[in-house]
């Protein structure tokens, strides 16, 4: 595949309802795409840095500007044969890894339309439906919490998964457990808690949590592995794993016992697939992060939870829980069951709705070899 050309797009995208977590409030996302052109091909793909430097220090004026500079000069003129040999080309920019991946798994977005396999199975899926949750936010009122719980498990999704923050937190769960003694049920701080809370969180224990997610600070696994002997729920680490040797390094130190994976933070597909290696190594069991995608992020998540080892429910939910309208047809729809089924089309499995993803675009930008 010959790179010829790369487009950036900004869109703007009002979610449906505003998602708060521990570090702020989202409204209405700016969502970064990125197309590869080659061969008469369009390999699509989507940049899921935040709007501001909140859950990680990339964001979208940062990943547009070291796409625009660095990443996309290195592939324009290029011929790779495979999404996986594009890490090479990008490797002498360190870190970035949300601006890499999209670029990486649109090229193989481009690779699976060539080859007229589904992507899923290019990435070396086995499943052909996975497991759905759902990532509930930090609402105005417990009540307002509660209503959209119901909502969800009615839905028939297999996981609740709700955001805590000091002041949000045990009287939430407590609330939740109330209802519904027996439902799989997590919670995910994204960092925060410091190791002065180690005997409040030990009081998270008896609400028999499927686990905690981020506890500590976004760049630690040594103290994590401190607190994980602490408690009887098992933590999970989401922002301090950011490829395959930090899932190895926090594995072997016991930081944690169940591993998100987002293809989006630890660099794209390949490291996505390296980092679910090391962890079926461990026995320890993955899951699909989400930071609220669009439809085509929302796709390349589906594809990649088919992998063998994605045995907990993700965050990866119906198109319909964030957008009044998604960028793909069919949207991302899930089962009473709670599962997401994988198709056999060829490629992503969704089909672009190019004349809505003009409509939303506020900005565009070329690059040509
Ligand atoms: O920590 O998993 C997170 C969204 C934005 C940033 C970080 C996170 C999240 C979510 C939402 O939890 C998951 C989703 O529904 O996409
Ligand atoms: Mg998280």
């Amino acid at each position: 595949m010959k790179i010829e050309a790369v487009t950036l797009r900004e869109l703007h995208m009002p979610l449906v309802h505003f998602f708060e977590t521990s570090f702020g409030r989202t409204y209405t996302r700016r969502v970064l795409l990125v197309t590869l052109h080659c061969d008469g091909l369009e390999g699509w793909g989507e940049c899921v840095a935040g709007e501001g430097p909140w859950y990680s220090e990339e964001y979208i004026d940062g990943a547009w500007d070291v796409i625009t500079r660095y990443l996309a000069p290195a592939l324009l003129g290029r011929t790779p044969q495979a999404g996986r040999e594009v890490p090479a080309l990008l490797a002498r920019v360190r870190e970035h890894r949300m601006a890499k991946a999209a670029l990486e798994n649109a090229a193989w977005d481009a690779e699976a339309q060539d080859r007229g396999i589904p992507l899923w199975r290019l990435l070396g899926g086995t499943r052909g439906e996975i497991a759905c949750g759902v990532s509930i936010g930090i609402q105005d009122s417990h009540a307002q919490l509660l209503q959209k719980v119901e909502t969800e498990l009615a839905a028939g999704y297999q996981r609740i998964k709700v955001k805590v923050k000091p002041g949000w937190d045990v009287e939430v769960l407590e609330k939740i457990r109330a209802c519904w003694p027996e439902i799989l049920l997590s919670c995910d701080a994204n960092s925060a808690y410091t190791l002065a809370d180690e005997a409040h969180l030990k009081g998270f224990d008896r609400f028999r949590l499927l686990m905690i997610e981020q506890p500590l600070w976004s760049d630690d696994f040594y103290f994590h592995a401190r607190l994980q002997k602490q408690l009887q729920t098992a933590i999970c680490l989401d922002e301090a794993i950011h490829g395959s040797r930090d899932a190895e390094a926090a594995l072997e130190l016991g930081a944690c016992r169940i591993v998100n994976i987002k293809v989006g933070r630890v660099g794209g597909f390949s490291e996505a697939i390296a980092v679910h290696d090391v962890a079926q190594r461990f026995a320890i069991p993955v899951w699909c992060g989400g930071m609220l995608e669009s439809g085509i992020g929302r796709a390349h998540n589906v594809a990649l939870s088919t992998l063998s080892d994605f045995t907990l429910p993700g965050d990866v939910s119906a198109s319909k829980r964030y957008w009044k309208e998604d960028l793909i047809e069919p949207e991302v729809e899930v089962s009473p069951q709670g599962t997401i089924a994988v198709h056999d089309r060829p490629g992503r499995g969704y089909e672009l709705k190019k004349k809505l993803i003009e409509a939303l675009t506020v900005r565009k930008q070329t690059l040509r070899s």
